[in-house]
C-alpha cells in the first residue's frame, strides 16, 4: 500500500507503573494499525540520551532522562497508511492537561513531564527511533483484516 508507515510508540514508565499497557495496545490494535515489534526494557542512560538527544538543550532535559530511565518502558512499532499521524492523533498533545479526552494523554495525563507515552514526529524521526530500539528488526506479518481495513 503507498502511504504504509511505522512508527515507533513507547508506553513511559508512569504509564506501565499505573497499569495502562493493555489498554494503550489496545486503542493502536482496535484503530487498524498492526504490530510489527514490541519489547519491554528499562532503558539505559545511553539509550536514554540518544533517543532524546534533540531535546538535550532543553532546560527539562536532565529530568526527562531521570524519568524515562526510572523503569520499565515498552517499546512498540505500529505499521498502518499514515501510521505516524494516525498515533499522534491517538495519544494527543504533549500537554495532557490540553488533551482532549479520547486521546490517551486527554484520558490519563496531567502532567507535561508524565505525560504516558512517546510516538514519532515524522518518517525521518521514526526510522531513526525504530532503529535504535529495535536493532534486530521487525516482524514482518500479513494482517488479514487490512482488506477489511482498506478499501
Ligand atoms: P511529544 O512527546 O508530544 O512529541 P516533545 O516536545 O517532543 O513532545 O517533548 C518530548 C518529551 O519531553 C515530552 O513527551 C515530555 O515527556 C517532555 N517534555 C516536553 N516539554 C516539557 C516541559 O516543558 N517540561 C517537562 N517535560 C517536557
Ligand atoms: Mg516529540
Amino acid at each position: 500500500m503507498a502511504d504504509m508507515q511505522t512508527t515507533y510508540i513507547m508506553i513511559k514508565p508512569d504509564g506501565v507503573q499505573r497499569g495502562l499497557v493493555g489498554e494503550i495496545i489496545n486503542r493502536f490494535e482496535r484503530k487498524g494499525l498492526r504490530m510489527v515489534g514490541l519489547r519491554q526494557l528499562t532503558p539505559s542512560m545511553e539509550l536514554a540520551e540518544t533517543h532524546y538527544a534533540v531535546h538535550s538543550e532543553r532546560p527539562f532535559y536532565s529530568g526527562l532522562i531521570e524519568f524515562i530511565t526510572s523503569g520499565p518502558v515498552v517499546a512498540m512499532a505500529w505499521t498502518g497508511v499514515d501510521a505516524i499521524s494516525v498515533a499522534r492523533n491517538i495519544i494527543g498533545p504533549t500537554n495532557g492537561r490540553d488533551a482532549a479526552p479520547g486521546t490517551i494523554r486527554g484520558d490519563w495525563a496531567m502532567d507535561i513531564g508524565h505525560n504516558i507515552i512517546h510516538g514519532s514526529d515524522g518518517e525521518d524521526t521514526a526510522s531513526f527511533e525504530l532503529g535504535l530500539w529495535f536493532p534486530d528488526g521487525l516482524c514482518d506479518w500479513v494482517l488479514d483484516a487490512e482488506s477489511q481495513i482498506y478499501e
